[in-house]
């Protein structure tokens, strides 16, 4: 089989589709690049001593882990002098960072969660990477946050890397998403997966089950049938499975089905949920739609919600179809 490399790929489906204008290629390209330095950071682990805590908080009070600090550095540093983009936004930083007036501007906006489930780095488990491609609004020199808040159905382009046995780069521009894998020798990324497909059915679920007492009637409603197994009215059986990083979860379901919740709960009324719309939540409704998937909040398609902040948090219902029906259609009936 030919060997089709990441740039061999941009540049093909740009010649098939005008999909891919140079500087859309070159973004993505340092993105990935940029991703294969963070995926040497990780594998170094306690050898460079970038394991534990950097005793920072971002702006979501949570405290920063060091590789937290270095994968949001090593984002900024491959993406400022490019020329690529307008600005750019992090889970790690308060507001946009704008690009120096050092370099030339581009027409795009870059979002990104540098170094999700950080939680897990410690212990070595997958981590990931998560980005999301906006465009700038026309006439727009300086990005503000109100210039980043676009619904997840303009998105030019989303993807993750997962940082697991292998590094792979999950990819769309909106013409499918295919999955890249790391050539550690050569240093590129080849494609290994033309146009994944999420199966419509599935019988595994992916939830964090210690906030059961926490969630709203839908969810425990939906999940208490899952849990009931073939004796209930599913009629079936389900596996549970639960990483704790959103890449390596959502992942799973890209290559065999399954469906992944994180629900609003009562923990914290402020919280509509704990991940991110932006960065999170966006980017990878974006990968799993363009997989077949669907992915909703609950209540509406994630790629429609309109944004408020750029830190906003959203409930998160995505994967096999038929599932995310379900639970969803548990929502409209309030229970
Ligand atoms: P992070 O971006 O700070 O790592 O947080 C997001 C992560 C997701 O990757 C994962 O699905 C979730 O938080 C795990 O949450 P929990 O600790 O409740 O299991
Ligand atoms: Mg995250």
């Amino acid at each position: 089989m030919r060997r089709v490399t990441l740039t061999q790929f941009l540049i093909e489906t740009q010649r098939e589709h005008q999909l891919i204008q140079a500087d859309l290629r070159l973004l993505i390209e340092v993105v990935a690049r940029a991703c294969k330095a963070i995926a040497i950071a990780i594998g170094k682990g306690s050898l460079a001593g970038v394991l534990g805590s950097a005793d920072t908080e971002n702006v979501q009070g949570e405290v920063q882990k060091k590789l937290d600090v270095i994968s949001n550095e090593i984002l900024l540093e491959a993406n400022e002098w490019g020329g690529h983009l307008a600005a750019m936004a992090s889970e790690e930083m308060d507001g946009p960072y704008a690009i120096s007036h050092r370099y030339p501007k581009g027409e795009y906006l870059l979002l990104f969660d540098p170094l999700d489930g950080s939680s897990n780095i410690d212990v070595n488990v997958s981590v990931g990477t998560i980005f999301s491609v906006l465009h700038c609004p026309e006439g727009v020199d300086e990005p503000e946050e109100k210039h980043f808040l676009q619904a997840g159905s303009r998105q030019v382009c989303a993807g993750y890397a997962v940082y697991g046995p292998t590094t792979l780069l999950v990819l769309t521009v909106g013409h499918g998403t295919h999955c890249f894998t790391l050539d550690r020798e050569i240093g590129s990324f080849v494609l290994t997966e033309r146009n994944m497909r999420i199966p419509e059915d599935t019988r595994e679920f992916s939830i964090n089950m210690s906030n059961m007492r926490h969630w709203e009637p839908p969810v425990t409603r939906y999940v208490q049938e899952l849990l009931a197994g073939k004796s209930g009215s599913r009629g079936k059986d389900f596996n549970m499975r639960w990483v704790a990083s959103m890449v390596a979860d959502v992942h799973r379901i890209m290559t065999r089905g399954g469906i992944f919740m994180y629900p609003r709960d009562a923990r914290d009324p402020g919280k509509p949920g704990k991940l991110r719309l932006m960065y999170e939540a966006n980017p990878m409704a974006f990968i799993v739609e363009q997989a077949g998937g669907a992915a909703t909040d609950g209540r509406q398609r994630i790629l429609d919600v309109k944004p408020d902040t750029l830190h906003q948090r959203v409930a998160v219902f995505l994967g096999s179809r038929n599932e995310v029906d379900v639970v969803t259609r548990y929502h409209a009936e309030g229970g």
